[in-house]
This record gives C-alpha cells, structure tokens and sequence, in this order.
C-alpha cells in the first residue's frame, strides 16, 4: 500500500539507530493514517507546504499528512549473497521493498565495533554492493537456464525475456548495478518479475559523527563521489543526533540543530530525497472534515488514485473533479473554481498530475 524505503548497510553502521529516530518522529506525528505497524516499520509523514497553504484554504477539521515509511533490515555480511550471516532470508527483505537507503559507517566511535578495522566508507559501500550484484547474478542466472531453452524453440514471449536477461547478466558481470543501465519500457516490466536487487532505487547515508557535522571527514568525500558516479543521491547525518533530538521540545531541537550546524533534520532530508527518488507526486482530497494528502507514483491513473482512498470508490468509478494545486490557491474553494470554469472533469485513465486537488465521483 504505502512505499517502503529499506534500510540496508554493514552491521554496526547505524541503520537501527537511525530508524530509531524515524521511530520516534513517527510517535510525533499523532493522526498518521496507518493503523498496523510492525516493529521494523517506521512510518513518517512527508513534510508538505503545499497541504498546510491548502489547510489555510480549506480550514478543515483534521489534516492527514502523507507518508512513506521505512523498514529497518538486519546487517547485510560479506558473503551474504552465498547464505553467510542470514544470507538469504535477509536478501529477501530487500527484494520486497521499493528503495533501498544504504547507510554507511563514517563514525568512527573506537567503543562500536566494525567490520573493518579502519575507516573507508567507500570499500564498506562497495562490498555491500558487491552482495547485492552476485544475488542478482545468481537470480538472473536461474532465469537464464529457465527460459533459454523456451527461446531457443523461437517462442516469441521467451525470446524476449532471454535478451533482457543476457542484457542484466552482461552488466552485472561487468560489476554495473542494473538501475545504471537504460532498459526500455518493455525491459523493465520484464526486469520487474525477477524483483532483483540492484535495479532498485537506492540512496547513500552517509553517518557521520556529531562533532563532525559542521565539516565531515575526507572519508565522506570518497562516498560522495561514489554516490555521484551512480548517480544516486547523498545524505550526510549523524544518526545518534537524530534520535536523541527528538527527545526534546521543538524549541530546544532548533538551538540543538544550530549550535551542531545542521541546517535540515537528517530525517526530513531522507523522506523528501526518498520521495523524489521514487518518482511519487502528491494529490490531495478535501472532503468534509478532512483534508488529506496522497502518494502516487507518476502517470497513475485516476481510477488507481481513487482506489488508494477505497476500493468502492476505483470500482463505482464515474469521474474525477479536478483543480490544479495553483488555481485552488486562485479560487479558494472547489465551489468558487466551478462557478469559474477552472474545475476539470477527468476519466478513469486521466494520469493524476501532482499537486492536484481531487473530488472523486463514484457509485456502487
Ligand atoms: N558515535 C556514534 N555512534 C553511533 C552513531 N550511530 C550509531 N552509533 C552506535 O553504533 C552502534 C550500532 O548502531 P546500530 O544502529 O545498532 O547499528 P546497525 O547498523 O543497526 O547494526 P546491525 O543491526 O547489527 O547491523 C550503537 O552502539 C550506536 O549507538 C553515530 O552517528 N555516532
Ligand atoms: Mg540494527
């Protein structure tokens, strides 16, 4: 239902101290809208201008921010991908989720163990990723030996899927993670059966420690270009900051935050980065007394977007009512927008455009 973001990395690298803090911001946020959650799941509200400007608008009784939410992972070891540590089962928590924040040690605390004994995220990055890339090699080859012989007889179907695969197999024995390849549109529907692990979105953490905030490490620059020659975003935080800050009153947490030279919580970081690198948009229902936000992928259509609010409302689908996020700011109301021809009727198939203020119309 919502998107989950998997916190991966070495052991001892933070991740739990991390989510820790992602915790605890979610024990702030009192109306969050989920009811289940596990203990490995945090779930946090995205911080949205938008829904607050829309809030002095609409003037509703309850706000429900939008969330997404984070599950934090056991230490992946070197030789995971072969069974070492929990191997498999752990490979398997990555595969259900859909990106992964990959958090790397660049604290260098003498009383936390490590796995190395010196300092060099980048070789700790890479090594994780090198587990990453021999589970997909391994998956992909198990395809491999699936289809070829379907291909081979000239099935149409199997032929396709074959190439895809002899195109992953080749990155991934070059040592290319398969998210830095351009596969086409059918490629990736093809890839997205195999739920393979290096094709997901990923993110670097950078966790650094707190008297080094105002100027990371050298270390930290190693990561950053890594990062950069992925092209996969960076976040520099301190972990053990972020959790213990949210033990202290909002006034206290911005003295704490200055006088540590953090300009924006690390947290809030991760969630607009994850956010943007899941490619997910906005849109926003004000119905009676609540206003609400949504997340969608982009290029979802209306009929999905109704079913992420109630299954009746995609299955009586009859249409959408929409005011673009500006224009409501413009007219004020859905009422005013009407009587100003500003509110667009939309189909089933309308791709829901972010930031767009939705009435859905629906009967069963
Ligand atoms: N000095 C310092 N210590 C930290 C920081 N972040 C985490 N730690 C410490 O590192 C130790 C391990 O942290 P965890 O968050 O449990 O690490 P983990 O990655 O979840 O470890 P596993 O679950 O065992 O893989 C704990 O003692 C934390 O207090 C940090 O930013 N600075
Ligand atoms: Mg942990």
């Amino acid at each position: 239902m919502g998107f989950e973001i998997g916190l991966t990395g070495l052991p001892n690298v933070g991740k739990s101290t991390i989510f820790n803090a992602i915790s605890k911001a979610q024990a702030e946020v009192a109306n969050y809208p989920f009811t289940t959650t596990e203990a490995n799941k945090g779930i946090v509200s995205v911080p949205d201008p938008r829904l607050e400007r829309l809030a002095e608008l609409v003037r509703p009784e309850k706000v429900t921010p939008t969330t997404l939410a984070f599950v934090d992972l056991a230490g992946l070891a070197e030789g995971a991908s072969r069974g070492e540590g929990l191997g498999n089962q752990f490979l398997g928590h990555i595969r259900e989720v859909d990106a992964v924040a990959h958090v790397v040690r660049c604290f260098t605390d003498p009383n936390v163990a490590h796995t190395y004994p010196d300092l060099n995220p980048r070789r700790d990055a890479e090594v994780v990723t090198t587990e990453l890339l021999l589970a997909d090699l391994a998956t992909v080859e198990r395809q491999v030996a699936k289809v070829e012989r379907r291909a081979k007889t000239g099935e149409r179907e199997a032929r396709g899927e074959f190439a895809v695969l002899e195109r992953a197999r080749e990155a991934l024995q070059k040592g290319t993670v398969l998210r830095k390849v351009a596969w086409s549109g059918s490629e990736t529907s093809h890839l997205r059966d195999y739920f393979l692990l290096t094709d997901k979105p990923l993110l670097y953490i950078a966790n650094i420690d707190e008297e080094s905030l105002a100027a990371p490490p050298a270390e930290v620059g190693e990561l950053e270009a890594l990062a950069a020659e992925e092209s996969s975003p960076l976040i520099v935080l301190c972990g053990k900051l972020e959790a213990e800050l949210l033990d202290l009153d909002p006034a206290e947490q911005e003295e704490f935050l200055a006088a540590a030279g953090v300009a924006e919580r690390g947290i809030e970081q991760l969630v607009t980065v994850g956010y943007r690198m899941l490619d997910l948009i906005t849109f926003y229902t004000p119905v009676g007394p609540e206003l609400r936000a949504w997340t969608l992928k982009r290029g979802q259509p209306a009929v999905e977007a109704a079913g992420k609010i109630h299954s009746d409302m995609a299955r009586g689908f009859i249409r959408a009512e929409i005011v673009s996020f500006d224009e409501f700011c413009r007219m004020g109301s859905f009422a005013k927008a009407k009587e100003e021809g500003q509110l667009r009727l939309e189909g089933r198939d309308y791709a829901i455009q972010d930031g767009d203020v939705v009435y859905f119309r629906f009967s069963v």
